[in-house]
């Protein structure tokens, strides 16, 4: 991609309106604007990354053998009759009328919606257990959006909602979604932390708020240091019992805010962490909540009709591109992982015009492309250090440096963004350096 042709409107000043630095780099690296308060326009640059954050957690919920689903954004306010929620929720949900006067609303949520699928459409103890899921926008009319993606009222999340036939089978559910979301965040850089949770508005027993630490996380929280280092799992086999790699993962003492008890992690003799926390996705085992309110049952092997034991799971996608920004940048901008990047490597050309330095980028832009990477060639009439600038800004991981200098020569220069570190290679190593390393 040339960025003489993309469209990343970069601004140098810091946006007054953004008090935290995700927020102002998104803005300042053009990857979003902002529509209405805590609506927001998804620019090319913003929208590379959340597909690529949303790759990682569709991938990873394949492997746990969830199923993609899309499920409607306007929803029929009967079904949230039935359930009991309709009035329950409050002024969180955006309620709208058709033009017949029907009760509408903007989904803030889809449990009701899943059951009613369910429930229509699977009979027996054969058709469990099954996982659905969806990566679609909701609506939440938060009291107060703030801090850009992190709290917006439109943002994309990941819901996953599993069926199963008794309590066993469901813990199972529950452990899978647990290991998936181990891998899912550290494959998207983060170290996301389970930690036991109330379950809120959603409903059920069992629930684990995922987070990740950050300073400018909106909760207080406690963790053991030992969890700041643990290996994330390998090579799972989702079939196989997982209750060891859940209750290693979920026993050392963590705690949000409003669960914390001091004494308990004495007991525990947990070395603490105190932090600020992200929450990036939540777990929530649900019981019969739904297949109860909503009937939604299956025959059972002894013939008689059970309601379903239901479980559901959320990753806040949108909210994560924010966190990653929030655990890895610098004073010069977004330094992101390979994994999400929005390209891998970045090309700068000094002196455009310059036949030599010219062609030598288009070469390298080409065979990286080849190698399937994606690569952006500031083809752009700027100086130098604006060329720097916006690159580091843009956090892009890899960057090549094109000056007749070198080229006379051969040479380029091979930037890393997260270490700073540079080195003069050929042009041909520069670029098989590359398909080695991403
Ligand atoms: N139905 C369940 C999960 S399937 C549910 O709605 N859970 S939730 O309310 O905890 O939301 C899931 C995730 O969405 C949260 O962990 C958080 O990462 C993200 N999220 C929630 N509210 C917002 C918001 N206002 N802005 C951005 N992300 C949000």
């Amino acid at each position: 991609m040339r960025l003489s042709r993309f469209f990343a409107p970069t601004l140098k000043e810091n946006p007054t309106e953004a008090q935290i630095v995700s927020h102002r780099l998104m803005l300042r690296a053009g990857m979003i604007r902002q529509h209405a308060a805590g609506i927001y326009n998804w620019l090319p640059l913003g929208n590379r990354v959340l597909q690529n954050v949303a790759r990682i957690v569709r991938e990873e919920q394949n492997a746990a053998g969830a199923l993609e689903i899309i499920m409607p954004t306007i929803q029929s306010a009967d079904l949230w009759r039935e359930s009991g929620r309709y009035d329950d929720y409050g002024a969180e949900m955006l309620r709208i009328k058709d033009r017949h006067e029907r009760d509408m609303l903007y989904g803030p949520t889809h449990e009701e919606v899943v059951t009613d699928i369910f429930r229509s459409n699977a009979k027996s103890y054969r058709d469990v257990p099954k996982n659905l899921y969806q990566i679609t926008w909701k609506f939440r009319d938060e009291v107060r959006p703030r801090f850009g993606l992190m709290r917006g009222r439109e943002f994309l999340m990941k819901d996953a909602y599993s069926f199963d036939l008794d309590y066993a089978s469901a813990l199972h559910s529950y452990n899978q979604m647990i290991v998936a979301y181990l891998r899912t965040f550290a494959r998207m850089g983060l170290r996301a932390i389970p930690m036991a949770a109330e379950s809120g508005p959603i409903g059920g027993t069992l629930s684990h708020e995922f987070i990740v630490l950050a300073d400018t996380g909106e909760s207080a929280v406690y963790c053991h240091k030992a969890y700041l280092d643990k290996p994330i799992p390998e090579n799972v086999d989702y079939n196989a019992d997982l209750s060891r790699i859940v209750e290693d993962w979920t026993s050392l003492y963590a705690a949000a805010d409003e669960k914390h008890d001091p004494k308990k992690a004495e007991e525990l003799g947990a070395d603490l962490v105190s932090a600020r926390g992200i929450e990036v996705g939540h777990t929530f085992y649900l019981g019969k909540k739904y297949s109860a309110s909503l009937g939604a049952k299956v025959v059972g092997p002894d013939g008689n009709q059970v309601e379903v034991e239901m479980g559901c799971y959320g990753i806040g996608v949108s909210r994560c591109v924010a966190a990653i920004i929030e655990a890895s940048h610098d004073e010069n901008g977004i330094v992101w992982p390979d994994s999400v990047a929005p390209f891998h490597v970045g090309i700068v050309n000094l002196k455009v015009g310059d036949k030599a330095c010219d062609e030598a980028c288009e070469k390298i832009h080409d065979a990286i492309e080849r190698q399937g990477c994606d690569a952006l060639y500031d083809d752009r009439d700027e100086r130098a250090g604006v060329k720097f600038a916006d690159m580091d800004l843009m956090g892009i991981p890899w960057q090549i440096v094109v000056g007749p200098k070198g080229i006379a020569k051969g040479m380029v220069e091979l930037k890393r963004r997260a270490t700073g570190a540079k080195e003069e290679l050929s042009l041909e190593s520069a670029v098989s350096k590359l398909s080695v390393t991403i």
